[in-house]
């Protein structure tokens, strides 16, 4: 195919400029928008994990105050979760590639796309004005625990409205893929041609329209509380608690499936590429997507284990706890016996999603010593639970994010960045990650409790060298960002397929045109059908 047609990043339609972009329908100029406006939200996320890391770095009161530092953890939590690690993959990726790889010129209710992204731009905006608001930032953890949400002075009642705003958006992002894989995938591309992230996404869009309305009312529910003083939750008012957790973690267990299932959806399209093979066990991952999303909706109580429900349930939700692993421990499988004899090319795309599979896998192992019931009494609310999550959303879907984002850059944008700089920035991360995240672990395990801004003297060398690795880490990711923007700027022009990878995205022009396929195509095999290197040639 011809490289002469206008690509989506020419002007086109009614509007020029910043309208052109903000007004877009086109399906990979909104990606644009989520890809900027996430990194915006992420970088600040960062800012306020480096001033944290930057407080424990001694005992006593080092450069901010208590309350400072209970409001920091909390807006680090809220845009981290919120307005980067949940939408991040499908918004960016998602909406970027799902079209294409289904042989679509755009998702199914393009509109409804563009009112997602302002959705998310307007939660985003009511987080951050929250700040600034009357009461103060919200101090309450991201989780915002009853009773204690609905008594403090902060801002919760608007921070809780920012959430449950972008929580519309996702459910509109959930019910748009959905209903395009089912509507437009191109004549021949039946489910079982299908990308393994397009699968990923289909899974993760059923818990965004079945998980996150939960949360939804359950956040309203805390804002009639607060100003009508209703009762929900108020145990003075015969309210419960425990009924606030339960409808909590009903969605965000699920959700922490949002954030991995994509990641996990990335990982199965770049494994296969850039080891030359088709993937090992394709039916296998795509339908361990579903399974780990349906059996994903069961588990919530073992955030509740030391919260006073009873022992039956403790044990069932223990035991559900340990059979999610399967599925998850079965891509693991499926993905080494992919590399298994690949033509292995170890380029910086690929260098991110070996460290995913080494710092999710350890993450997920981590998980379960949180899911078994007799250590999880141990180690509750200490930095072994901060250090498990974040080897699992950072290492895990953050750092598949950057791998996407390398592997895609030069369709996305038609340039190429400097390999050897991304490979440079990708080292001083791993190493930066492991510094930060690996003491938070051994400091847990001996007790050191989290959210708080002070410790006994006894933790303090783990503080240091965690603090030490946060700045590790931040240098890798300024590397990395700055290797990108300046290929943006001054990047030489990329070629239609630098990798040889054989879904729909590689046979049309980089940057793509504006209607993605000139004529649309008809599939005749599976997606990952390799001519050259090892394994080779898909059965379908
Ligand atoms: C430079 C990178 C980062 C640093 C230095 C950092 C540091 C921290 C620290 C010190 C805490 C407080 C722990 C506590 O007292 O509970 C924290 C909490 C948290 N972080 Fe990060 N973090 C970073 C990146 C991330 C990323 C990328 C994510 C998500 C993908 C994330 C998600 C969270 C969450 C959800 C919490 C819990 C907040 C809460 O308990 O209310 N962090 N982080
Ligand atoms: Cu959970």
């Amino acid at each position: 195919m011809d490289n002469t047609q206008p690509s989506f990043l020419d002007a086109s339609g009614k509007y020029t400029g910043i309208r052109g972009w903000i007004f877009s329908t086109d399906h990979k100029r909104i990606g644009i928008l989520y890809l900027i406006s996430m990194m915006t939200f992420f970088l600040t996320g960062v800012v306020l994990g480096l001033l944290m890391r930057l407080e424990l770095i001694a005992p006593g009161p080092t450069i901010m105050s208590a309350q400072t530092y209970n409001a920091a953890f909390t807006v680090h939590g809220v845009i981290m979760i919120f307005l980067f690690i949940i939408p991040g993959i499908p918004a960016v990726f998602g909406n970027f590639f799902l079209p294409i790889h289904i042989g679509a010129k755009d998702v199914f209710f393009p509109r409804l796309n563009l009112l997602s992204w302002w959705l998310f731009i307007t939660g985003g905006v009511l987080a951050v004005v929250s700040l600034f608001a009357g009461g103060g930032p919200v101090d309450t953890g991201w989780t915002f625990y009853a009773p204690y949400s609905i008594r403090t002075g902060t801002d919760v009642s608007l921070a809780v409205f920012a959430a449950f705003v972008i929580g519309c958006s996702s459910i509109l992002t959930g019910v748009n893929f959905i209903t395009t894989i089912h509507r437009l995938r191109a004549p021949g591309m039946d489910f079982f041609r299908m990308p393994l992230f397009s699968w990923s996404l289909y899974a993760t869009g059923w818990i965004q329209i079945l998980a996150t309305p939960v949360i939804g009312i359950t956040l309203l529910l805390v804002i009639c509380e607060r100003f009508f003083g209703v009762g929900f939750f108020d145990p003075l008012k015969g309210g419960d608690p425990l009924l606030f957790q339960h409808l909590f973690w009903i969605y965000s267990h699920p959700a922490v499936y949002v954030m991995i299932i994509p990641a996990m959806g990335v990982v199965s399209e770049i494994i296969p590429v850039f080891s030359q093979k088709n993937v090992f066990g394709y039916k296998t991952i795509a339908y361990s997507s579903l399974a780990i999303a349906f059996i994903g909706f069961f588990v919530w109580g073992h955030h509740m284990f030391t919260s006073g429900i009873s022992d039956t349930s403790r044990v069932f939700f223990s035991v559900i706890t340990f059979i999610v692993a399967v599925p998850s421990g079965l891509k693991v499988f499926n993905w080494v016996a992919t590399l298994y004899k690949g033509s292995i090319e170890l380029v910086s795309p690929f260098l991110y999603t070996l460290s995913f599979i080494f710092l999710f896998s350890l993450g997920g192992l981590l998980g379960l010593v949180n899911g078994a019931l007799a250590t999880n009494i141990h180690i509750h609310d200490t930095y072994f639970i901060v250090g498990h999550f974040h080897y699992v959303m950072f290492g895990g879907t953050a750092i598949a994010f950057f791998g996407g984002l390398h592997y895609w850059f030069p369709k996305m944008f038609g340039k190429n960045y400097n390999e050897r700089r991304a490979v440079i920035a990708w080292v001083v991360l791993f190493i930066g990650f492991n510094l930060l995240y690996f003491p938070m672990l051994v400091l847990g395990w001996e007790g050191m409790p989290r959210r708080y801004y002070d410790y006994l003297p006894e933790f303090q060398t783990g503080n240091v060298i965690s603090t030490v690795g946060s700045w590790i880490l931040v240098s890798g990711l300024i590397l990395m960002l700055s290797n990108l923007v300046s290929a943006l700027i001054k990047g030489e022009k990329a070629e239609m397929n630098p990798w040889d990878g054989t879904t729909l995205e590689w046979t049309i022009s980089s940057p793509p045109p504006h209607h993605n396929f000139e004529k649309i195509p008809v599939i005749e095999h599976g997606p990952y059908e390799f001519r050259r290197g090892a394994g080779g040639g898909g059965k379908k």
